[in-house]
């Protein structure tokens, strides 16, 4: 997968330089490209930025810089064409679903705001020759798209396939589509059985693979209701078993 991020900050995102992202772009899985949007300026100051029509506090994003540079990023001539994501709290919220969506994608590109956002014709001028989404990652505001599309990334990139260790961990995720949508994991233990006083439940060391997956189940269940009572009514009651309505 490519993933092209334009954004005044190149440096935000060195942390992908590391970890499993860091591994994962050494071997080729994904490739992620940064670009500096100051690029795209012809002013002495490399100006981005202006005050917004209308009046009101803070300063917009212009949109010459931007055109130019989702230009040069994504041409409308030859061939592929990116799927273009623009961070922003007024977005559509990200969920895990979005991720497992985003992830089968062969490009994206993260178009990072500033400011109080971009003029609002460059998504419209995008639109004209590639998919826009906005998106946003929750009900809080952030100074800029960064680090937004930090969280955007790892999410979506932990899930192309050789990029885990262990793909079969990422069923068992919270969220995870195939039995755990709509649903937060519940706890979890490793060695030793005994710590500070307080033991492992037995029945994770019984060996008892199908009374482990029941239980685990359980735990999700009554983690899901103390800490995300709104997600229960989005369970598909047809998803729901007898043991799963006693809980
Ligand atoms: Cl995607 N961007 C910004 N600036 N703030 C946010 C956000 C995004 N999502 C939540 N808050």
């Amino acid at each position: 997968m490519r993933i092209d991020i334009i954004t005044i900050f190149p440096d935000y995102f060195a942390p992908l330089d590391l970890s499993l992202i860091g591994k994962a772009r050494r071997s080729g899985l994904l490739d992620v490209r940064m670009h500096d949007l100051r690029t795209w300026t012809h002013d002495r100051h490399n100006t981005v930025d202006d005050t917004p029509y209308g009046g009101g506090p803070g300063m917009v994003m212009k949109p010459e810089p931007w055109g130019e540079a989702l230009d040069a990023v994504a041409p409308a001539e030859g061939g592929a064409t990116p799927r273009l994501i623009l961070p922003t709290p007024s977005g559509a919220p990200f969920t895990q679903a979005d991720a497992d969506r985003l992830a089968r994608e062969p490009w994206l590109v993260f178009a990072c705001g500033r400011y109080e956002g971009i003029d609002s014709r460059v998504a419209v001028d995008a639109a004209k020759r590639m998919p826009v989404e906005e998106v946003s990652i929750g009900d809080y505001v952030l100074n800029g798209g960064e680090s937004a599309t930090l969280v955007m990334v790892e999410a979506i990139s932990r899930l192309l396939p050789g990029v885990l260790g262990n793909a079969a961990s990422v069923a068992q995720d919270s969220f995870a589509p195939g039995g755990m949508e709509h649903l937060v994991e519940g706890p979890v233990y490793t060695k030793p059985p005994v710590w500070r006083g307080q033991e492992v439940p037995p029945l994770l060391l019984s060996g008892n693979h199908g009374a482990v997956d029941r239980w685990r189940r359980d735990e999700a269940l009554r983690k899901t209701a103390r800490n995300r009572p709104e997600l229960l009514d989005r369970i598909d009651p047809d998803d729901l078993d007898q043991r799963d309505r006693e809980v």
